[in-house]
């Protein structure tokens, strides 16, 4: 009870920011059109996340990932992406964000896993506690999250897809889903109970043992995505999408959300030392840093 009034203190402040910006939109006369209309908002000089505000529905943010070469998720980057959602919570003009790549014909290719190799236990984890801080922030964010999932999205790139409210994918040779024991390592509870929420306890089963990687066909039939578009349209899809997401009432909206998400928020968050405490001591053990070496190097050699 006491989570939900605390969810339900947020719901007071949101009535107002969606009554602004729809009034705004009264104010501009803006209506919704099926291009994508964006202006640069900010991108910091060497930063990896672009985010563009869209000049129709100036509540959506569209936020780049733009790390080359496959948006690998390093220490940096996880960080930079946690304050960038933390800056458009923090800004009552937001109210939905499209998460997408720059890069083309990849989402995101997870965790950037040289950060999990010969590394220290301290530099390990300081890296891991950056992923849950983002996932966490993303997970159960207030704003309407929509992926627009424009290329290939294994592991922590299918974990971000997860964790928004709605995801498009585009159709093609791409691939997601959850594949850590290909490289010899264990999907946490957090990413097993958020791919069994998605899409069912024996597809996530199956899926997590095998670490099965998705065509967009496979995905969109099992629930680990929404809808599958061509390309081109991935991003356009993905913003009338969050339009519709923004039509309802933002107190209704994030009430609903966070009683569906406060739970396994709350269970990362009490665990949060424990957890970082297997996974230091798991990552760094010498024959797991033996399998994610060979894994490196098979990535490697992939192309010769
Ligand atoms: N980390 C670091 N480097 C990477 C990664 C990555 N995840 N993915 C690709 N790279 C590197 C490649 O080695 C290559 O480097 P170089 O140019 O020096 O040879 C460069 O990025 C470009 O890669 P590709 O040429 O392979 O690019 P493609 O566009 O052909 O393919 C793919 C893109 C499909 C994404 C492909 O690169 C791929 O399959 N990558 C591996 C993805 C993967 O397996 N990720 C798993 C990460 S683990 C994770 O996210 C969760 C861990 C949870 C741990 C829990 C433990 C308890």
């Amino acid at each position: 009870m006491e989570a939900l009034r605390k969810i339900g203190q947020t719901g007071g402040c949101l009535v107002s920011r969606a009554l602004s910006a729809s009034l705004h939109r009264r104010q501009t006369g803006a209506v919704p059109l099926l291009l994508l209309q964006q202006k640069r908002y900010y991108a910091d000089p060497g930063s990896y996340v672009q985010v563009v505000r869209d000049t129709v529905y100036e509540d959506i943010a569209v936020v780049k990932m733009n790390r080359k070469p496959v948006n690998g998720l390093n220490k940096d980057f996880l960080t930079e992406l946690n304050i960038t959602l933390e800056k458009l919570e923090n800004n009552a003009s937001y109210r939905g964000v499209i998460l997408t790549s720059a890069n083309p014909g990849v989402f995101s290719a997870g965790l950037d896993i040289t950060e999990m190799y010969q590394k220290s236990p301290e530099y390990t984890s300081a890296f891991w506690r950056s992923l849950q801080d983002f996932w966490m922030r993303l997970y159960s964010t207030n704003l309407a999250t929509v992926a627009a999932i424009n290329g290939h999205s294994p592991a922590g790139g299918c974990l971000m897809a997860l964790s928004c409210d709605y995801r498009v994918m585009a159709q093609g040779k791409f691939t997601i889903g959850l594949n850590e024991v290909q490289l010899g390592i264990v999907a946490p509870f957090w990413f097993q109970e958020l791919m069994i929420r998605t899409c069912g306890e024996r597809e996530t089963e199956k899926a997590l043992q095998l670490g099965t990687l998705y065509s967009p066909e496979e995905a969109l039939k099992v629930g680990v995505v929404d809808e599958i578009v061509p390309l081109e349209d991935v991003t356009s899809v993905a913003r009338e999408r969050l339009i519709k997401w923004l039509q309802i009432p933002d107190h209704a909206r994030v009430l609903s959300k966070q009683m569906g998400r406060h739970q396994l928020r709350e269970k990362l968050h009490s665990k949060q030392e424990e957890d970082i405490a297997f996974f230091t001591n798991f990552i760094t053990k010498d024959a797991i840093q033996k399998s994610i070496g060979r894994y490196l190097e098979g990535l490697k050699n992939r192309k010769k």
